[in-house]
């Protein structure tokens, strides 16, 4: 069939909207019409060059919400009409790593997905012929995506998809890696770096499972207002302080934060979230994604005295499990998604979206078809 998709071309330019051909579901796979999609940091990230498993020409995406509207042979978890969020994190339930019950990061499909690929090798999405790579085994920049039946939440059909679409990634990572990669308990005090999309995410989460001191830092003053309508106590903006901006947060947090979030993909801001933790039990949690070639660096002190270094992908949720929980957590005024898309936009002008982005006008920019 012919769908309507924006397409990257190659790495830096701005996508083009195309007239793009998708085969339909084989087995095990289901057909999906992508109703609403965000633009995440990471489409950006990509788009830059800067990801070691960019490929181009791709359709990019990874935050959508739509309708099952084919299923292939052998599909039994989902059927024609259910409403679901496409996961770029999928959740097998049989492969070593689901079964561990230690990690959310199912590798049943992970090998093909990261060369751009459906899990018997090739692509669905063809332009004049040649093929298009898929991206993050979703592909939402397209009206229609074609996706393993693992790699899909079945969600309540009264969720609006406009909204929903953001749990597909900024949401679930954000309160994630509160919930459950950190575990963060009530009382705790938290450093957040980075107040977009992602952090003001992890943010609410802190605010419901009742941190008490949570700090936002960010270079960017106009982001303060909103991180404090989500829950933030205190705000730092780096480039007003005097000073190392470690040891200023050691003594606002009075010996160091129990817990710190990196939501930036800075690797510098990564060794002052770990720093500015408490000594003997501090944990910093990176989830801001780093360019080809970046490291981290630390004194391994650092760790010795008892700092905990931490990662979370997805906010280590497990996708089928927990995104439908996380819908309803919405749909019952416990999380607040509405206050942070700022931006409504059609296909046509998507790349406004990462204009707003850049430019740090926009929290979450969606693109309904
Ligand atoms: P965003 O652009 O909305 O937000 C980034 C924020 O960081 C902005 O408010 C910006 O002003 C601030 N910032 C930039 N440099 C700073 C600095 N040096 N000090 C303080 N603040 C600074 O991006 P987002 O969508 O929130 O994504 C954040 C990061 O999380 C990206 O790297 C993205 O790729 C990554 N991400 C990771 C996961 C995961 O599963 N691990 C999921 C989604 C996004
Ligand atoms: N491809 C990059 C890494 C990108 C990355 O870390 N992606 C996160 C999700 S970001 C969503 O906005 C993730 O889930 N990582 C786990 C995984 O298996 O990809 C690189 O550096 O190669
Ligand atoms: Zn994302």
């Amino acid at each position: 069939m012919q769908v309507k998709a924006a397409v990257a071309m190659e790495a830096g330019k701005p996508l083009q909207i195309e007239s793009v051909e998708l085969e339909g579901p084989k087995a095990g796979e289901v057909l999906v019409e992508i109703k609403a999609t965000g633009i995440c940091h990471t489409d950006a990230f990509t788009l830059s060059g800067a990801d070691p498993e960019g490929l181009f020409p791709a359709i990019l995406g990874h935050e959508g919400a739509g309708v099952v509207v084919e299923v292939g042979p052998g599909v039994t978890s989902v059927k024609l009409g259910d409403h679901v969020i496409p996961l770029y994190t999928p959740e097998c339930r049989q492969c070593e790593y689901c079964l561990s019950r230690k990690t959310n990061l199912c590798q049943a499909i992970r090998t093909t997905q990261g060369r751009g690929v459906m899990p018997d090798g090739t692509s669905r999405f063809s332009l004049g012929g040649e093929p298009l790579y898929h991206y993050m085994g979703t592909s939402t920049f397209s009206n229609f995506t074609v996706l393993p039946e693992i790699a899909v939440a079945k969600i309540r059909e009264d969720a609006p998809f406009d909204k929903v679409c953001y749990i597909g990634c900024g949401v679930t990572t954000g309160v994630g890696a509160v919930l459950y990669t950190a575990q963060v308990e009530p009382g705790a005090n938290v450093v957040v770096f980075g107040l977009g999309g992602i952090g003001l995410n992890v943010i609410q989460g802190c605010r419901m499972v009742g941190a008490d001191k949570i700090i936002g830092v960010d270079t960017n003053p106009a982001k303060k207002e909103l991180a404090e309508k989500f829950g933030m106590t205190h705000f730092v903006n780096p480039k007003e302080v005097e000073g190392d901006l470690v040891p200023y947060l050691v003594e606002l947090t009075k010996g160091g934060a129990d817990y710190s979030f990196e939501c930036i993909g800075n690797v510098n801001v990564m060794r002052q979230a770990l720093e500015c933790c408490h000594k003997g039990w501090g944990v910093s949690v990176i989830i801001g994604v780093a360019g080809a070639g970046q490291e981290i660096r630390t004194r391994p002190f650092q760790l010795v005295t008892g700092r905990i270094w931490k990662g979370s992908a997805f906010g280590g949720a497990r996708g089928r499990t927990d995104v439908p929980k996380i819908v309803d957590w919405y749909m019952e005024g416990k999380i607040n998604i509405d206050d942070l898309i700022t931006h409504v936009l059609p296909l046509g002008e998507i790349n406004q979206a990462f204009d707003l982005m850049h430019e740090g006008k926009s929290i979450r920019t969606v693109v309904t078809f």
